[in-house]
């Protein structure tokens, strides 16, 4: 028996998640810690690789830690604006106040997060900012979130409420948050993430614009595993690709009323003794969040007309 070269324990190929990328370099974290790499030739021409990905690697160097990625996982899916693959949950930073709370926005980003069969955490995040009387009608539309299976939290990035359960929530997640502009979101990473320091509505003021370079997408992983992406995103100005026929697939009430209708193919929306009518009149349906449905199937059938 001859001793084995050393180099052939270090080929051992290693699984990682791609966390980083800057031009043709990839920051990959494994279980063996961190290693910066680049691309096969061949893999590279194959396939792009983003942030979020799993990839193969093969370790060359171990001081500084580098290595070449041999193989691209398959991909469960990959968002777009900023470009993460892989994700697997969606956070919905939304406020009660400043901003106004927008329902038609959360079930928009509900209806796009099921379009790409992801799950959606709906944040009510500023709850430092309201008044028992804002509470009290905030606790009902969590309800009505809550009803349909939807997790909701309630954060404040300002005295932390919350924060830990949101970092449990993600544990072993792959998540991005989007919603719109001054809910938090940044606010609400940088709580999670104290060593890091993303720029915040307040703090960019101060910045001369332009002077901080928005790089690609980042993840960062939380303590107990799991990573969270460093920039918002998710859009959800253009429908998604759907038939406004299959809208109702979008709204899980909805999509549980197969066989339940009159029309097998029943829209619910005009059509006779109507299922959807029927709870509406009841109120198992919400009104709110059947005139969203309204609102969608009515934009997807305009964007067909086009
Ligand atoms: N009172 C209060 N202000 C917050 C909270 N979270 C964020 N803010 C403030 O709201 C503004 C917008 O926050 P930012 O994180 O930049 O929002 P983003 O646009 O969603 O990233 C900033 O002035 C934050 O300091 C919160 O929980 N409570
Ligand atoms: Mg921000
Ligand atoms: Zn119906």
């Amino acid at each position: 028996m001859h001793n084995q070269p050393t180099e052939s324990r270090n080929e051992r190929p290693i699984t990682g998640r791609v966390v980083r990328q800057h031009k043709k370099h990839y920051l990959v974290n494994s279980t063996g810690g961190k290693m910066v790499c680049t691309a096969r030739g061949n893999v590279a021409k194959r396939s792009n690789i983003y942030v979020g990905d799993i990839v193969t690697c093969r370790r060359m160097n171990r001081e500084p830690a580098e290595g070449i990625i041999t193989r691209v996982h398959k991909r469960s899916n990959v968002l777009q604006r900023p470009v993460v693959a892989n994700i697997g949950k969606l956070l919905l930073v939304f406020s009660y106040v400043d901003p106004d709370l927008d329902l038609e926005l959360i079930d928009r980003c509900l209806f796009h997060a099921e379009f790409h069969h992801l799950p959606g955490l709906i944040i009510f995040n500023k709850q430092d900012l309201l008044n028992a009387a804002q509470r009290t009608s905030l606790h009902s539309i969590c309800e009505m979130y809550h009803k349909i299976n939807y997790q909701v939290m309630l954060t404040s990035a300002t005295t932390g409420e919350g924060i830990q359960e949101l970092a449990k929530a993600c544990k072993n997640e792959v998540a991005s948050m989007a919603g719109p502009s001054g809910s938090g979101k940044s606010s609400l990473l940088n709580a999670l993430f104290p060593h890091i320091s993303l720029p915040t509505a307040q703090t960019s003021r101060k910045i001369k614009r332009g002077t901080h370079t928005t790089s690609s997408a980042g993840l960062i992983q939380l303590p107990a595993g799991g990573y969270i992406a460093d920039t918002p995103g998710f859009s959800v100005l253009d429908m998604p690709r759907l038939d406004a026929t299959d809208a109702y697939s979008c709204f899980p009430e909805l999509a549980d009323l197969v066989g339940k209708c009159r029309f097998n193919n029943c829209r619910h929306i005009d059509e006779p003794s109507c299922e959807a009518k029927a709870r509406l009149e009841q109120g198992t349906i919400a009104q709110s969040r059947y005139e969203h449905y309204i609102t969608f199937y009515q934009e997807l059938s305009n964007a067909r007309d086009n």
